[in-house]
């Protein structure tokens, strides 16, 4: 664990954060899969972010990925639970919150994007659910780049994605962004997005620094490349709320080649399908 201790003990009020109609702003999160809460951070806030954003990339985990490493511009990728305290500093615990209506809820854990030097490629089209064996509605990531980014660079979501079907997951394979992570499964092969965009109803926004785009992992998702020149620097925080029940429907996955399906067994040992879904290796908020 690196930066998790909390540095306040109690929720900054909603009142004391930028001011938002909250209901809408959840209503959208419901029917769209994502919301941008524009300018949710103060500056003092952003700072911490990417303060610890900083802190990640300067101590990578041993699971830190660079992807495609034949191409020049980096593109590097890791997980961690080191910024359980920042959700409190920042006030997102208040803002998740307010768009659940509850007071109760986990953090599951940060994931950094970095692309720099170059031209990148994308991120390819993914669920986060594809990877994950959780069902719910409380369910998301709050994506933040610390670097300003034009739509055409941002990431990206197909509209109501998030209530329609569950895809295998990508390899991130080079050669072909669809080609599923898990060789054998139930769950059907992505769409290629990318090369049918006009037959998608995409959304994505140009993000300025404080922004906050919140996503149910179950919202199809992509992530623009960038252009020579531009560093893209992103974090997804992801939370689960009460009611996230384990997805013990048959899969018959194999064959990923990469992925936390390891470490994740353990806390799927046992479940049946629709139990809660444990909370012991989280850390509440
Ligand atoms: O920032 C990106 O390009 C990818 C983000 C992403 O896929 C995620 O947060 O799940």
């Amino acid at each position: 664990m690196g930066q998790a201790a909390a540095a306040t003990t109690t929720r900054i009020p909603l009142s004391d954060l930028p001011a938002r109609d909250w209901a809408a702003a959840a209503a959208a999160l419901d029917s769209d899969g994502v919301v941008n809460l524009k300018g949710a951070l103060t500056p003092e806030a952003f700072g911490k972010v990417e303060a610890a954003v900083e802190w990640s990339l300067a101590n990578p985990s041993p699971t830190a990925v660079k992807f495609y490493p034949n191409e020049p511009a980096k593109f590097f990728e890791d997980r961690g639970h080191n910024h359980a305290g920042l959700v409190r500093d920042i006030g997102l615990d208040s803002m998740v919150g307010a768009l659940w209506g509850v007071d109760r809820f986990w953090y599951m854990g940060e994931q950094l994007f970095l692309k720099e030097g170059g031209a990148s490629r994308r991120t390819p089209w993914h669920q986060d659910t594809s990877y994950l064996r959780m069902m719910g509605s409380q369910l998301i990531a709050c994506w933040i780049s610390l670097d300003p980014l034009p739509k055409e660079h941002c990431l990206e979501f197909v509209r109501g994605s998030h209530k329609g079907t569950l895809y295998n997951g990508s390899a991130f394979a080079a050669a072909d962004d669809t080609a599923p992570l898990y060789k054998q499964s139930r769950l059907p092969r992505l769409p290629d997005i990318q090369a049918n965009r006009d037959g998608f109803d995409i959304l994505s926004w140009d993000v300025e620094p404080g922004d906050v785009v919140v996503f149910h992992l179950g919202a199809l998702h992509g992530g623009a490349g960038t252009a020579p020149g531009l560093r893209r620097r992103t974090i997804s925080m992801r939370f689960m709320g009460p009611d996230v029940v384990f997805d013990g429907r048959a899969r018959d996955e194999a064959g990923a080649q990469e992925g936390n399906d390891a470490a994740l067994s353990t806390v799927y040992a046992g479940l049946e399908h629709g139990a809660p879904f444990p909370t012991g290796h989280l850390t509440a908020v």
